[in-house]
């Protein structure tokens, strides 16, 4: 096992890592840059090391100052968190090269991953449901409408090394895929530097749900049940739960299955994500993430597994902490996304918290970085802080929310509580019917 862990990360997620550390008896070390001096991983972590100014690229992205931090502090691993360099395969690549164990999947399969396009086929070998598509790049136009043809309209143009929605057009009719397909190829070379794209069909009303994996990298893999990731805005998720509301227990179970014998092939190794798009009782593949998620915690709050402490044992080299015919999925959970914005705008709304008082009780977690006098820097992501409630049941789960959210006070800045508010209350969300474009028509209305 290793003896001091280097977080390269900030917020809720950098202090979330530390107590798994703590749990098991690994020093901790915090980088942070300039602008997160005050920041509350920092302070309980048992070392830090300031790495640079605000901006990232100069702080958390910086590869170098992450090295000799490494080397200054003596750690031997370093756990990434998600975003920044999570899913960054040259980092992991870099890291094996110095000997600091990268705690996540090999630089290869998060390359693999990385590629959209290269992502799908793997998954196809593997026996994952795909989206019916272009089976690769699109070469010319004259192949695109072929295949636009023979799957029907509408169609999706997707950017190859896209993700997060960015370089994503939908054709409605052949006259409008040349220019979908244009459009997309800029958008992709200017976000990217990467012009490829592929075609899929549409799918015009599908949930997102996502299948939690964990693997050994030597062939033993197991899944954890999924979560609906369904309520979403431009993107950003904004309520997690599981179990999904749309499945039943033997959908769960064969794509369960189904996910867990192709990370079994796969060898994979750590901590992994694969995303479906969910329609008519059908599972389409769609990316694979090979990180930590932040929505991870409704995962544990249904299996009581930590999943930090496991992706920590399995980079140190020990096996599964347990086997598929060990994990059981109880109750459900729903996850709140708690961002410095505001409620109707999402304007983000940096400042000093002058008021914190966050629920509490059976069922009941709030994971956060900020406390009482925070202030909250403009250089980062608005997420502040994850409410996460279990309940026996997924009734019992909202009504325990609806507790939660009148008992949560942030004063100072302004939040997106209201907004879950609001959303408690809605009967389609009391219901579990919601697709991905329910959030944005809901925000719509006036
Ligand atoms: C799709 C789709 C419909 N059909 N693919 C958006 C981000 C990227 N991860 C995949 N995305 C989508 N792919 C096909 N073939 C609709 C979306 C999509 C979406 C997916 C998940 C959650 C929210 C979304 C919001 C808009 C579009």
């Amino acid at each position: 096992m290793f003896d001091k862990v280097l977080i390269a990360n900030r917020g809720e997620i950098a202090l979330r890592i530390q107590r798994a550390c703590r749990e098991i008896g690994i020093a901790t070390v915090a980088v942070h840059s300039t602008a997160d001096a005050d920041a509350m991983h920092v302070r309980l972590a048992d070392e830090s090391v300031c790495i640079g100014p605000p901006p990232a690229a100069e702080s958390y992205l910086n590869i170098p100052r992450l090295l000799a931090a490494c080397e200054i502090t003596g750690a031997d691993a370093i756990h990434p968190g998600y975003g920044f360099l999570s899913e960054n395969a040259r980092f992991a690549e870099i890291l094996e090269e110095h000997g600091i164990t990268f705690i996540g999947p090999t630089s290869e399969h998060i390359r693999v991953m990385g590629d959209k396009i290269e992502a799908k086929e793997t998954a196809k070998r593997l026996g994952i449901p795909v989206v019916p598509g272009s089976d690769g790049a699109i070469t010319n136009e004259a192949q695109a409408q072929r295949v636009a043809k023979q799957m029907g309209f509408p169609v999706l143009v997707k950017a190859a090394a896209g993700g997060g929605g960015r370089g994503m057009k939908v054709a409605r009719s052949a006259e409008e895929l040349d220019i979908a397909i244009k459009t997309a190829r800029s958008e992709a070379k200017a976000a990217f530097g990467d012009d490829s794209v592929y075609l899929e069909k549409y799918l015009s009303k599908p949930r997102h749900i996502e299948i939690q994996v964990f693997g050994d990298g030597k062939g033993n893999a197991i899944h954890l049940g999924e979560r609906d990731c369904s309520l979403q805005r431009r993107h950003q998720k904004v309520w997690e739960e599981a179990p999904s509301p749309a499945l039943n227990a033997e959908q769960r179970k064969s794509i369960g299955s189904t996910v867990a014998r192709a990370m079994q092939k796969l060898k994979y190794r750590g901590a992994g994500t694969v995303e479906f798009l969910y329609e008519d009782g059908e599972f389409f593949f769609i990316e694979m993430n090979t990180r930590l998620q932040v929505e991870h915690p409704v995962t544990e709050m249904i299996t009581g597994l930590d999943l930090v402490i496991e992706q920590i044992r399995i980079a140190s080299g020990a096996p599964l902490s347990l086997t598929q015919d060990e994990v059981t999925l109880s109750g459900h959970a729903i996850e709140c996304r708690i961002n410095a914005e505001n409620a109707r705008t999402f304007m983000p709304s940096p400042g000093t918290i002058t008021y914190w008082h966050p629920p509490g009780g059976l069922g009941v977690r709030v994971d956060s970085g900020v406390y009482q006098g925070y202030r909250i820097p403009p250089f980062y992501d608005s997420l502040i802080g994850k409410l996460i409630v279990h309940g026996k049941n997924r009734n019992e789960c909202l009504m325990r929310l609806k507790r939660c959210l009148s008992e949560f006070v942030i004063d100072g800045i302004e939040t997106t509580i209201p907004l879950f508010v609001d959303l408690v209350q809605q009967p389609d969300i009391a219901n579990g019917i919601y697709d991905i474009h329910w959030l944005e028509k809901f925000l719509q209305k006036p």
